[in-house]
């Protein structure tokens, strides 16, 4: 299939997006502004955008605790994220969540998550209740290369091979979790390996390269979406930031973050689009210039939304055992 302009354009404008959304959150967490723990995805967009430009709005998706590219490529809009982020009652939880809790039901986004590899069986549940309700909807589940070791990533993708689940699971292989390289933890060459131990495909894509982590998204969905069942997708990435703010980052040396900053995914679109003849370096300042716009009118409408009231510190919390 023929990729459009509009599609390119609106894949380049959503990696803007999510990395000046991240330049501010790293300087507002720096002064103070945002309260908890910050993990930023600046250099893994690729994979965020890439898989959620071929998804549908009803599709769902799991996020992670790095989950603010997730929530963005997915439509979530950045005036009530940022809100959440300054812990403002205008904020997507409320301001009860923070960075690592965010969500948006009506966008299928079913939310960050602060637990590695949580979203992976809350993914696969949602993709039992499309497959029950008998609906083409797919589930996507984001989570890192650290993840893959945990259980739930064993049992999800079990469980979703044998009864053929609508569910993508994407691994975004950043090659660390925290400061644990993964040379150290693995003995497998390639994550997507793993996807043989379950009977279901496994793939892996260069993660900073959004158009062949779309395409091939595309076919794997399309693969799900017919009854067929799930695949494991390995986006090989890396990421231009610590682990969270306020990491000494001293497990990568200084040319190893250089090296990764040289693949990054922007970059690369950016040039593909004009040398390729998709748009000119004008377009290109003019989408520039409304991401920033778009943020620093977040950032004002996060700075004068009210706290939230004391007296609501319990309400949207707890779940009544008797609905
Ligand atoms: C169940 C669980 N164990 C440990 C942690 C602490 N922790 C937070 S992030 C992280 C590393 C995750 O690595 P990976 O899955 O590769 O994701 P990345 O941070 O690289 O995106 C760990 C161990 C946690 N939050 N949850
Ligand atoms: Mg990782």
């Amino acid at each position: 299939m023929e990729i459009t302009k509009e599609t390119l354009l609106e894949m380049y404008r959503k990696m803007q997006l999510i990395r000046y959304f991240e330049a501010r959150t790293k300087e507002l967490f720096a002064a103070g502004k945002v309260p908890g723990f910050v993990h930023l995805y600046s250099g893994e967009e690729g994979i965020a955008v890439g898989v959620c430009s071929a998804l549908r709005q009803n599709d769902y998706i799991g996020s992670t605790h790095r989950g603010h590219g997730h929530c963005i490529a997915k439509g979530g809009d950045v005036k009530y994220m940022m809100a959440e982020l300054y812990g403002k009652e205008t904020g997507y939880c409320k301001g009860k969540g923070g960075s690592m809790h965010i969500a948006d039901f009506d966008l299928g986004i079913l939310g960050a998550c602060g637990i590695v590899g949580g979203s992976i069986p809350l993914s696969t549940g949602a993709a039992l209740h499309f497959k029950y309700n008998g609906t083409d909807q797919v589930a996507v589940t984001f989570f890192g290369d650290g993840a893959t070791n945990q259980g739930s990533f064993h049992e999800s993708i079990n469980l979703a091979a044998i009864w053929d689940l609508p569910v993508i699971f994407v691994c975004e292989n950043n090659k660390y979790a925290e400061s644990t390289s993964i040379s150290s933890v693995m003995k497998v060459e390639k994550i997507s390996e793993r996807a043989s131990g379950y009977g279901v495909p496994g793939i892996t894509v260069d993660g900073n390269d959004v158009i062949a982590v779309y395409e091939t998204t595309l076919e794997v969905v399309e693969r799900a979406r017919k009854g067929k069942g799930p695949t494991l997708v390995e986006c090989v990435t890396c990421r231009h930031q610590g682990h969270y703010e306020g990491d000494s980052g001293t497990y990568r040396t200084k040319e190893m973050v250089e090296e990764c900053k040289k693949r990054c995914p922007i970059k690369r679109l950016c040039t593909f689009l004009q040398e390729e003849g998709f748009s000119s370096k004008k377009e290109i300042e003019d989408i520039d210039k409304s991401v920033e716009k778009e943020v620093e009118a977040a950032i004002e409408f996060a700075e004068k939304s009210p706290w939230p009231k004391p007296e609501d510190a319990l309400t949207d919390v707890f779940v009544s055992p008797y609905y």
